[in-house]
């Protein structure tokens, strides 16, 4: 019976045919190909056992196996321009380097879900993540073994086990087995950038570039981006500050004595509604409104809704977004502001103002710590907490996530439980997400028509903005109940647009027009920018204004002293305020006229005009186009030159202390249980313990059969 086992030969029999086969033919040869498929095979474990890389479909699952290959190839090659036993070591330390790298990234991943980046190990602690501390904690001596090949060949080469090569290999095959390595490397950044285009230009997340190009190519990334960096800020002085705050402070308007303060103390909920355009807003499909509860909510007699309000968001997106929202910052004119700069730069943040003035912030969503590098970033802004997607343990279920994370219903309903725990008054940011393209949503989660242009990416977006419609509505149902609507002012925003300007044809379906221009697409970058309390003079306000204005318009109404903060938008409410609109590539928007994609209209009827020498509109757009530039140009500044850092000693505004803030689940969480004691303003600690979660209604199918299950967890 155990017959077959005779015929599988012993391992000292299989050690003994590669020795042998390394001996007789060119032994640095073999020598080389076994560390390369050492190195790979070790790489390409961990990717699947220790890293979350989410590759999904053939194309990525092959560059994953793939993308080892080229760095293993180019680093060992190099101990093929040596001969002897110098040639051997060479490759042993490359080998030993790779796995060092890889053995780093493993621990930090496992603690921070992210790679380590230049930035964190020569500013290691400053970033807060209290490295040295926590690397005990985590480590199993299974980690180790990625080490064990090293050893083994090391053993082998002292105690003479392998036959030297001392001939080496001829230059030529060594030159070619590097350039073999540099062409493997071009092949996978080529099936890379088809897949995901933009992948370095707009660097979304750490992950994708080592799911598609590989952890030393990231390495080599992030380097030349801190290298970047660390140039630029070295190159700023505290006159280039004092320049730019001097003319912020020219661009600083009275407060509206109506509106200021109105809302101070309160509760601050930041609905950050995914990819949703402001033309969704009472639409129609098939006589149906698609988002019926929004629509209610921007009619409300207390909401201030803007409706000539625009997304100014570069190529960072949903990053550019929350750099506006948060900061009066700009994103830049390539890149993530908050990939490139958030780990390391100093800021002045919505979060860490309330903070200061006695509130809780918190973040929510439901998307991987480190998309858009949120888990640095945040603790630059000086959020308390971030509820990420470790935080919701229905987001390891299939069916519960679409496209970058968890379902919006299943969402929101599960950030309650953390809400209820939140000390009173907080800031609370939710970002939703099912509504992002390609819109897809499952059959059951539909219930409303497609439109029908024909264009597949296009004709979704109405049922996934019903669903974040009706998602929204679930929130407020349940904060009406918990109590905390009336305490709380909600600010409601449209990140940027949903449907590109790639979609010209269903556009013009959607808007019921033959053709669109410039002046259509200009209009189809407007967003909902909605503020509600119960005690708010609310109605539709046609001010012209964009993302960069929601920060110094939200602090009028919290009655928050902003003389000295250094903000590039400026006070929608104020009596003063004349409405610019700065687009991110230089385009701009007043009342009067827009330029758009070089082209000039009359902002009102929509007319195209020409720019001749003694029109107004010469006038108008040779002074706008000054401003903007102007704006654009010294946000940028005070980003790449991490010029905050200088705006010492004020007296309204404490430097954030980054260090402060943990945001690994086991840390929230008991952050938030001893809060309710050492600060029992939370919901929960109001009701004596006694959760609201029974409160929460939703029909998300997902959770219809095991409703309390989800809800008591
Ligand atoms: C992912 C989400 C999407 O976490 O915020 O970002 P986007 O693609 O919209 O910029
Ligand atoms: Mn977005």
């Amino acid at each position: 019976m155990l017959n077959f086992l005779k015929k599988i030969p012993s391992p000292k029999l299989i050690w003994q045919k590669i020795k042998q086969t390394m001996d007789t033919s060119a032994p640095l040869v073999w020598f080389f190909v076994l560390n390369v498929i050492l190195v790979w095979f070790k790489t390409f474990v961990n990717y699947h056992m220790n890293f979350n890389l989410g590759a999904e479909g053939a194309i990525q699952q092959f560059l994953l196996f793939l993308n080892p290959i080229p760095t293993a190839i180019i680093f060992l090659s190099i101990a093929l321009y040596f001969r002897g036993a110098l040639s051997y070591w060479i490759a042993i330390l490359f080998n030993a380097i790779q796995s060092l790298w890889l053995f780093s990234n493993m621990l930090y991943y496992r603690e921070f879900s992210d790679f380590l980046s230049m930035g964190i190990l020569s500013s290691g602690s400053s970033t807060g993540n209290n490295l040295g501390k926590s690397i005990a904690a985590i480590i199993h001596w299974s980690d180790y073994l990625i080490f064990l090949d090293i050893i083994i060949l090391i053993g082998l080469v002292i105690f003479k086990q392998l036959t030297i090569d001392r001939k080496g290999v001829q230059k030529k095959f060594a030159v070619l087995t590097t350039v073999l390595g540099v062409v493997l490397m071009l092949v996978d950044y080529g099936i890379a950038s088809s897949d995901r285009s933009g992948l370095l230009t707009r660097s979304f997340d750490n992950n994708y570039i080592v799911k598609y190009l590989g952890l030393n190519e990231y390495a080599a990334f992030n380097a030349v981006q801190t290298y970047n960096q660390t140039e630029s800020r070295k190159r700023a002085k505290p006159a280039d500050l004092d320049k730019i705050k001097q003319f912020v402070s020219t661009q600083k308007l009275p407060d509206n004595i109506q509106y200021y303060g109105t809302q101070k103390g309160k509760n601050v909920f930041m609905i950050h509604l995914e990819s949703f355009q402001q033309f969704l807003i009472d639409y129609k499909v098939d006589g149906q409104e698609v988002t019926p509860n929004l629509n209610k909510f921007y009619h409300d007699q207390s909401t201030l809704s803007f409706d000539n309000f625009y997304n100014q968001v570069g190529q960072g997106k949903t990053s550019d977004a929350e750099m506006m929202q948060e900061n009066s910052l700009f994103g830049l004119a390539t890149g993530s502001a908050m990939v490139k700069y958030g780990t390391n730069n100093t800021f002045e943040s919505l979060p860490a103002i309330l903070n200061q003035r006695g509130y809780t912030s918190a973040a929510f969503h439901g998307d991987v710590a480190s998309f858009w590098n949120r888990d640095n970033t945040y603790k630059s802004f000086g959020y308390n907490y971030f509820f990420s997607k470790a935080y919701y343990p229905n987001a390891n279920k299939p069916n519960f996530n679409v496209g970058y994370g968890l379902k919006d219903k299943i969402f929101l309903q599960d950030s309650a439980k953390y809400i209820e725990q939140l000390p009173q008054p907080f800031y609370a940011k939710l970002i939703t997400v099912t509504n992002h393209y390609p819109y897809d949503l499952d059959k059951e989660n539909i219930d409303f028509p497609a439109t029908k242009t024909g264009d597949n990416t296009v004709d979704g977006y109405v049922q996934t903005a019903h669903y974040l419609d009706s998602a929204f509505a679930e929130l407020m149902d349940y904060l009406k109940k918990a109590g905390l609507y009336d305490n709380s002012v909600f600010v409601l925003y449209g990140d940027h647009y949903g449907i590109s300007e790639n979609h010209q044809p269903a556009i013009a379906q959607l808007l019921g027009k033959d053709k669109v221009t410039n002046y259509d697409l200009a209009q189809f970058q407007k967003v909902p920018f909605m503020i509600h309390a119960n005690n708010l003079k609310g109605g539709i306000n046609h001010t012209y204004g964009g993302e960069i204005d929601m920060l110094p318009t939200l602090l009028d109404l919290l009655g928050v002293p902003d003389d000295n903060m250094t903000m590039f938008g400026q006070d929608l409410l104020s009596p003063k305020y004349q409405g610019v609109v700065a687009m991110r590539d230089g385009d701009w928007i007043t009342p009067q006229y827009m330029k758009f994609n070089n082209q000039y209209f009359n902002t009102q009827s929509g007319e195209q005009e020409i720019l001749n020498d003694n029109s107004d509109l010469k006038q108008v757009a040779t002074k706008t186009q000054s401003y903007v530039d102007k704006v654009l140009s010294y946000s940028d500044a005070v980003i790449t030159g991490d010029l905050l850092r200088f705006d010492k000693n004020r007296s309204d505004f404490n430097a954030v202390n980054k260090k402060s803030f943990d945001y690994k689940k086991t840390s929230g969480l008991a952050q938030l249980k001893a809060a309710q004691e050492s600060n029992p303003s939370s919901i929960l600690a109001q009701n004596k313990g006694q959760s609201t979660l029974g409160m929460y209604k939703t029909d998300a199918p997902e959770l219809s059969n095991n409703h309390n299950n989800n809800t008591s967890k």
